[in-house]
């Protein structure tokens, strides 16, 4: 027989939403329809040598064309909420001046869809698909591009804020400043560790200017909350010099973002070790405080914990932060620390399977930020699924990686964290960025040829958590 079912269902608060995400650039395709111009990633990803097989957002999953049977699709599984991001170039081509109506429309209609099915919709407004020609002025290094992204919140937030009550801002802006801007493996590609750290700072003040467009626009029951891949940092020891190199890392990876979010300040630890890059002068009088809003919410993206150690204690090897092939680093200011694999298994992308980091992430902040709801706008696994010969795909790895995760954010609950839902990135296989379509992280296969979708075994697992409130056994579907 195979391993015992756990005695005691592990269930969820009532209110409990079960969700899944996508992000624009990722699923719609239809990259020239409708008035739509491009983004960073259409220019990135038609750059030779920059994705897997120079694989593009071109026709992604057609999203743009299916979401009608996308959002049944969801229905039918018996999912609660779904967190989608709105691409900025089909709604204000140029990044700046007025709205594209046909551009609202597509989001308006998805968004009554999903009402019209009791599925709450959460609306991001940047997964880093920033409009090209904004790039072309400067990017988000430059202070003028957080006005821009202001004047663009404000707009979606007159046209969507009656009838969607979740905003989130930004989608983990790291990745935007380093992965855009140092290692150069996002978009738009650039390897500049001083401007990556400008681009933070620009980032975190778009969240603050556009965090207060939303609210001078919209009903005050409204939510506004940022969605942050807070990395989980442990050291190899509780030696100094490796406790000193977690701390870096935590700066940049966290601090970074949360100390002016939630704190109205950026950690002194952090502008000491980044002065030989930066004097930080860009932080204007007033911007710590315009950043330093009350949120409504705080979203946490959680995949696996980052393992440091001071260089000296390092053996020598490829780097192993997890962050792809960038012979530069997205960490600045850090050549003193060295990176280490996790041990345990791990998923496609080579990330080491860990619930117990979920578990001391959501901890870490409902310490952070005692009182605010925190939601897991981001969970999930990449696998190599294959149809069946009967056409089912089976995936079992995932629904442990599920079953796992979704524990220890109910054991977190259990300690007293206010975690109101957890959303599975991601809804169906789609374009994972720089790794192109081979990275499988939907719990609805897709067919890169007919574009059918299929739900894997996982999708089957999770709708039943969701509409029971309990986790499902691991062999019981
Ligand atoms: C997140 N890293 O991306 C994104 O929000 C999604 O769009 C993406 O598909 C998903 O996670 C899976 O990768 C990340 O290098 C990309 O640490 C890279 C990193 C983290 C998150």
């Amino acid at each position: 027989p195979e391993s015992a079912q756990p005695v005691t269902p592990v269930t969820f608060p009532p209110a409990f939403l079960w969700g899944a995400a996508t992000s624009a650039y990722q699923i719609e395709g239809a990259v020239r329809e409708d008035g739509r111009t491009p983004s960073i990633w259409d220019t990135f990803s038609h750059t030779p040598g920059k994705t897997a097989g120079g694989e593009t957002g071109d026709i992604a999953v057609d999203h743009y064309h299916r979401f009608r049977d996308d959002v049944a699709l969801m229905a039918g599984l018996g999912l609660t909420a779904y967190r989608f991001s709105i691409s900025w170039s089909r709604v204000q081509p140029t990044g700046r001046g007025p709205a594209i109506q046909r551009g609202l429309d597509f989001y308006r209609n998805l968004v009554d869809e999903l009402l019209a099915h009791g599925i709450k919709p959460a609306v991001t407004l940047y997964h880093w698909d920033l409009p090209q020609e904004l790039e072309d002025a400067g990017g988000w290094p430059e202070r003028d591009t957080a006005y821009r992204f202001a004047e663009y919140a404000q707009i979606v937030g007159e046209a969507l804020g009656d009838r969607v009550e979740q905003w989130i801002t930004l989608n983990e802006p790291w990745c935007s400043a380093f992965l855009g801007y140092a290692s150069g493996v996002h978009a738009p590609g650039r390897t500049d560790p001083a401007a990556s750290l400008r681009a933070a700072h620009h980032l975190n003040l778009a969240h603050g200017l556009g965090a207060s467009a939303l609210r001078s626009v919209m009903p005050a029951r409204n939510s506004v909350a940022v969605s942050l891949n807070s990395s989980v940092v442990r050291a190899v020891s509780d030696d100094p010099e490796d406790l000193a190199a977690r701390q870096r890392i935590d700066d940049l990876a966290n601090g970074v973002f949360h100390g002016p979010m939630l704190h109205g300040a950026y950690p002194q630890s952090l502008l000491t070790a980044t002065q030989s890059l930066t004097d930080w002068s860009y932080v204007q009088d007033g911007d710590l405080a315009l950043i330093n809003q009350p949120l409504d919410a705080l979203g946490l993206n959680y995949y696996t914990p980052t393992l440091v150690s001071a260089a000296a204690s390092a053996p020598a090897g490829p780097r192993a932060d997890g962050h792809g092939a960038s012979a530069y680093s997205p960490w600045p200011a850090a050549e003193d620390v060295a990176f280490h694999q996790t041990p345990g298994e791990r998923t496609e992308m080579g990330w080491t399977i860990d619930p117990t980091g979920l578990h001391d992430l959501i901890m870490r902040y409902t310490r952070e930020a005692p009182g605010l709801p925190l939601y897991i706008t981001e969970n999930g696994a990449a696998y190599d699924d294959k149809p069946d010969p009967d056409g089912h795909v089976h995936d079992p790895e995932r629904i442990a990686y599920l079953h796992g995760h979704l524990s220890a954010v109910r054991s977190a609950i259990e300690d007293g964290a206010d975690v109101r839902g957890y959303y599975l990135w991601s809804l169906m296989d789609n374009f994972e960025w720089s790794y192109g379509y081979d990275k499988r992280f939907g719990a609805v296969y897709v067919d890169y040829t007919t574009l059918e979708r299929t739900p894997k075994s996982s999708a089957l697992w999770y709708g039943q958590a969701a509409r029971t409130g309990a986790l499902p056994g691991v062999e019981s579907v």
